[in-house]
């Protein structure tokens, strides 16, 4: 129709001249193109864009496997789902097989990576077989000082901590119970409605609630629980998800609660921690290595997405999964990642030896000048003490850097107000802002736990220092209406440890002033840190505990409190475990070989001596035998 209205062109295209058919072809070419092109950029639900370009690229692949193929497992067959991509020696397609020792050296989900398979390196011990670099389970309980769960799982003697515990433990069944029943499979419950919630924080990933809670379940003995969902996780944890995920919540709590799962249990769930493991490698392809905050799971296309400036408390808070995801994979990658970073971040300049919460992954330079020990700066400092701790002291950098890093704070930033709280204060480019985050209150904790290993002398110092935070705190508490702490409080104008602006008086039923109780119990022994345990136990019951789950609240200061329907799963994570842990002997998890990442889950101290020396036993046995 077009053609026909054209002059001096006949309806049919033979009588079209030859110019006007190279114009007519090289304009339907164009519009080809374009509209190719375009399937890049629809969103990958689109129905069009998964038939031309996913099937081929990005399979759901259903891998059932064996405890037999990697050492130190159960028993248990597990199916869980794995994207495969492609490779340049392997068609795409979906394939349901057996992952013995053998099938792993047919494939392995390092080998399935698209941009991280670009680096041969990625190839697990864990899944080739590898002799002498396979994760032996048995060595690691051997290499414990002493049992995981205490002598009786912790059990306090006397009879009133013996019921606030059971109390607790209460509380995490009504929690959990309510997110199997009305959210089950989704990331967190919304209590108010009664429905679940899947947020954006994860990509595609879902049950966060779930994998959150496995560990919490197994030390309250909530056996049940705990098997509904080990068998959710073997079963239903879908890995191949399209979106975009935030890599350090994806770590912290996907990484770190299946690391937890399998360091406590022998659950077999290391497989999947691999592969999520070597999703989460493309992030750091920049030209720093310094990864972006945001990765793409699923997806065949773009390993990381946004653009703009890396944060310190994302980029620095995945240190201790990376280390065991080496252990376990056998492979040295994830350890060359974090090591990367931290040499960037110790050649570049520091303002007044301050860490600033923003670094430009291009160009490895500081964004601007905000530090804080709350959001955005605050899991940083915790990894690097916990570095050093889990690497059985033997991490010296780590010490130095923490011990360095704690002695810019304490010149710039501790402050005490004028009724004679001590509290961490914000630096934004030399000038202070009087301010203190609700996530700052693990600090307590934090320099508690790091008293002893400074310089020497400093020890009551760090104690105390920790100690007097960790009041200010609770105060941050105890000057509200419900009992429960602000997001954020000030020490200005008149204020001391409360909420000025009406934007920071909400509470999501965050953990870090109760991590701080838990930590000052295991290290004072102060009957105080449990009574103010159990000051949040009560408030939480009172205000955040709802017909079908519990609920953040918007202002702590109303005596009538509005609720913001959601629980967290970090409520499950940490905020509980914490307080069983407050009100267990400290025989449950010992400190001496357990280090909680910063999502609560507990990773073990990898003494590399021990485990060297365990393994060279089992060769030396399996030579004589042979
Ligand atoms: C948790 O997800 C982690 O503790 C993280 O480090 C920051 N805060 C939330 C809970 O408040």
């Amino acid at each position: 129709m077009v053609l026909r209205k054209l002059p001096g062109v006949s309806a049919s295209g033979m009588g079209l001249r030859l110019s006007q058919k190279f114009v007519f072809l090289l304009f339907l070419s164009g519009l080809v193109t374009l509209c190719f092109g375009a399937l890049f950029f629809l969103p990958d639900t689109v129905r069009l864009k998964r038939i031309f370009l996913s099937k081929n690229e990005n399979p759901a692949v259903t891998v059932e496997h064996q405890r037999a193929s990697l050492k130190g497992g159960e028993g248990a067959n597990v199916k869980l789902k794995v994207s495969r991509k492609p490779s340049v020696t392997h068609g795409a397609r979906t394939v349901e097989r057996s992952v013995g020792s053998r099938a792993q050296e047919e494939w392995s989900p390092a080998r399935a990576q698209e941009p991280a398979a670009r680096d041969e390196r990625v190839t697990s011990a864990a899944h080739n077989g590898e002799r002498g670099s396979a994760y032996s389970y048995e060595a690691f309980k051997t290499c414990l000082l002493k049992p995981a769960l205490g002598k009786n799982q912790g059990t306090p003697p006397d009879s009133e901590t013996l019921q606030r515990r059971e109390k607790v433990k209460e509380m995490m069944k009504f929690a959990w119970d309510n997110y199997k029943r009305y959210a089950w499979g989704n990331n967190e419950l919304r209590p108010l409605t009664r429905n679940g919630h899947l947020g954006n924080m994860f990509g595609g990933l879902r049950g966060a609630s779930i994998v959150d809670s496995l560990d919490t379940l197994y030390i309250m003995g909530l056996m049940e629980e705990y098997e509904e969902a080990k068998e959710w996780v073997q079963n239903n944890l879908d890995l191949n998800s399209n979106g975009e995920a935030s890599l350090f919540e994806v770590n912290i709590r996907y990484v770190g609660g299946l690391l937890s799962a399998y360091y406590l249990t022998g659950a077999e769930v290391r497989f999947s921690l691999i592969c999520l493991g070597e999703k989460l490698l493309p992030a750091f392809n920049t030209p720093t290595g310094i990864p972006r905050g945001v990765i793409n799971l699923g997806s065949w296309s773009w390993g990381w997405a946004s653009a703009g400036s890396s944060i310190l408390a994302e980029f620095g808070t995945l240190h201790l999964e990376f280390l065991h995801l080496s252990q376990l994979s056998g492979n040295p990658l994830f350890t060359e990642k974090v090591m990367n970073i931290r040499k960037l971040l110790n050649k570049i300049e520091k303002p007044h030896g301050l860490y600033p919460n923003f670094l430009s992954p291009v160009s490895g330079n500081w964004v601007q000048h905000h530090v804080s020990i709350g959001g955005l700066g605050d899991s940083f400092y915790e990894y690097l003490i916990k570095s050093y701790l889990m690497s059985d002291k033997t991490d010296q950098e780590a010490q130095k850097m923490y011990y360095s890093a704690m002695e810019a704070i304490e010149t710039n930033l501790v402050q005490k107000s004028p009724g004679g709280l001590t509290y961490l204060a914000e630096w934004r480019g030399g000038i202070l802002d009087h301010k203190m985050g609700h996530l700052a209150c693990f600090s307590g904790g934090m320099i508690g736990i790091g008293a002893d290993d400074g310089p020497a002398g400093q020890r009551q110092h760090y104690l105390d220092l920790a100690a007097e935070i960790t009041h200010t705190c609770h105060e941050s508490y105890s000057r509200s209406a419900t009992k429960l702490g602000p997001e954020a409080f000030r020490f200005d104008a008149g204020a001391e440890a409360t909420a000025t602006r009406l934007s920071d008086r909400y509470y999501i039923l965050r953990p870090e002033v109760i991590e701080s109780y838990m930590y000052m119990w295991r290290l004072t022994h102060d009957p105080k840190y449990r009574e103010w345990g159990w000051e949040a136990v009560e408030a939480l019951e009172k205000h955040c505990r709802v017909d079908a789950g519990f609920s953040g609240i918007r202002d702590v200061y109303a005596s009538t409190v509005s609720h913001d329907n959601m629980q967290q799963s970090f409520f499950l994570s940490e905020t509980l475990k914490y307080l069983y842990l407050l009100f267990s002997d400290d025989d449950l998890l010992p400190l001496e070989d357990w280090v909680f990442n910063t999502e609560a889950h507990p990773l073990p101290v990898i003494r590399k001596r021990c485990l060297q020396e365990h393994s060279a036993t089992q060769d030396h046995g399996q030579t004589n035998l042979e």
